[in-house]
């Protein structure tokens, strides 16, 4: 009769894994991947409310992470140039995220946590955002969409 008790144990260690916060690691890319350039890699992010997205400068272009809409009673964080921020999600909402340095090249990401209650708000300002960019100014929406 080992198997019920190999079966208890994991079920007890999925249970305080999921319990504990995630760090999610978002990389700031000046050659991203399949020959993109100007990039947060991954672009989009789901995670839940209490975890950790880390922006890692990976490559020193002056990159900078900025939140540029965060839900309400959600801070705001701005890093400085080329360096690394650990920002904690503590709202459930939709986050607009850019490089503030190649936002014009379309440098941005979304963050997504929990329940996307403010994704009206975040489409109208990332539409705003989206037609003063030079370039890839059909990111915004494409991330957005993957918003569920
Ligand atoms: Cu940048």
């Amino acid at each position: 009769m080992r198997k019920p008790r190999i079966a208890l144990l994991c079920l007890l260690a999925g249970l305080s894994f999921a319990a504990t916060a995630a760090e999610v690691h978002v990389k700031m890319l000046t050659n991203g991947p399949n020959g993109t350039m100007l990039v947060f890699d991954p672009m989009f992010v789901k995670v839940n409310v209490g975890d950790t997205v880390t922006f890692e400068p990976m490559q020193k272009a002056g990159h900078t992470s900025i939140s540029l809409l965060v839900p309400d009673g959600a801070k705001p964080w701005k890093a400085a140039a080329d360096t690394e921020i650990k920002v904690k999600i503590e709202k459930a909402g939709v986050y607009l995220v850019e490089c503030d340095l190649h936002k014009a090249m379309g440098m941005v990401a979304v963050v997504q946590a929990g329940k996307p209650g403010n994704l009206a708000d975040a489409k109208k300002k990332a539409a705003e955002e989206s037609a003063k960019m030079l370039s890839n100014k059909d990111r915004y929406d494409k991330l957005l969409a993957m918003v569920k």
